[in-house]
C-alpha cells in the first residue's frame, strides 16, 4: 500500500466501522453500503477519490479489509466494527489453537475476566502467532495469549471467520487461555 490509499484505508476503515455518521452515509443491517453514494460524500468534503482508487484500495489493501458485492454498487469493512451490525457469517469450527496479540499491561486483567470484545462486536483472533504479534506491536511490545479454541468450540461457544481470514467470537473465558 502506498501513502495515498494507506490514508484511504483509514479513513474507510473509521466510517464503516466506526462513524458512518461522520461522513453522512448509513449501513444497512449487514455493513454494506452504496459505493456511489459513499464516493459522492468523499468528494464533497476535502478529499478525492475515484472509483478506480477505490477498487485499488480493496484490492490492494495488506489485510483485506473491505470487499465490494459482486457488482461492486455495495461495500463493506470486513471486520472490527463497533456499529452494531450482522455480518452474517456462519459459525464454523476454529482450529484447535488461535492466538491474540495483546500487550503485558493488559495481561492482569484478562487474566480475571477473560478477553472480552470492548467497544467491538467480536473478540478477534489470528490463526499464527505472527499476525497476532503486528496486532499486539498497535500498542507496545507484544504479548501472545494462545486460544484453546478447538476446546471451547467443543463446548459450545461459536465462532465465525471474516472474509479476510479473522476469527471472531464473542469472549474468551481465561481457562481457555495459555499465557
Ligand atoms: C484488550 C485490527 C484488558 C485486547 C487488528 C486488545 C485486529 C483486554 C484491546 C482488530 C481485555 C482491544 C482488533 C480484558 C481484551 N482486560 N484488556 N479483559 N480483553 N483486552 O483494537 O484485538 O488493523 O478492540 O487484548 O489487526 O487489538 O484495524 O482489539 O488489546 O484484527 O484492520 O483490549 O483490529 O485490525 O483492542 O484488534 P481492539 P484488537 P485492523
Amino acid at each position: 500500500m502506498n501513502k495515498k490509499t494507506k490514508n484511504i484505508s483509514k479513513f474507510l476503515s473509521y466510517v464503516l466501522r466506526h462513524h458512518p455518521d461522520k461522513l453522512g452515509i448509513a449501513l444497512d443491517k449487514n455493513g454494506w453500503t452504496s459505493v456511489n453514494f459513499l464516493l459522492e460524500k468523499i468528494n464533497a468534503e476535502p478529499y478525492s477519490l475515484t472509483m478506480t482508487e477505490l477498487e485499488e484500495v480493496v484490492a490492494t489493501n495488506n489485510k483485506k479489509r473491505f470487499a465490494f458485492n459482486e457488482d461492486k454498487t455495495m461495500i463493506r469493512a470486513n471486520q472490527g466494527h463497533s456499529v452494531n451490525i450482522d455480518l452474517a457469517l456462519q459459525p464454523k469450527q476454529p482450529p484447535e489453537y488461535l492466538y491474540h496479540g495483546t500487550v503485558e499491561k493488559f495481561v492482569k486483567s484478562i487474566k480475571e475476566k477473560g478477553l472480552i470484545k470492548g467497544t467491538r462486536q467480536h473478540v478477534h483472533l489470528s490463526t499464527d502467532k505472527e499476525t497476532a504479534s503486528n496486532v499486539g506491536s498497535r500498542r507496545g511490545k507484544p504479548f501472545i495469549l494462545t486460544i484453546k479454541s478447538g476446546n471451547m468450540n467443543q463446548e459450545g461457544f461459536s465462532f465465525y471467520q471474516s472474509e479476510n481470514g479473522v476469527w471472531l467470537t464473542d469472549k474468551v473465558p481465561a481457562t481457555f487461555i495459555e499465557f
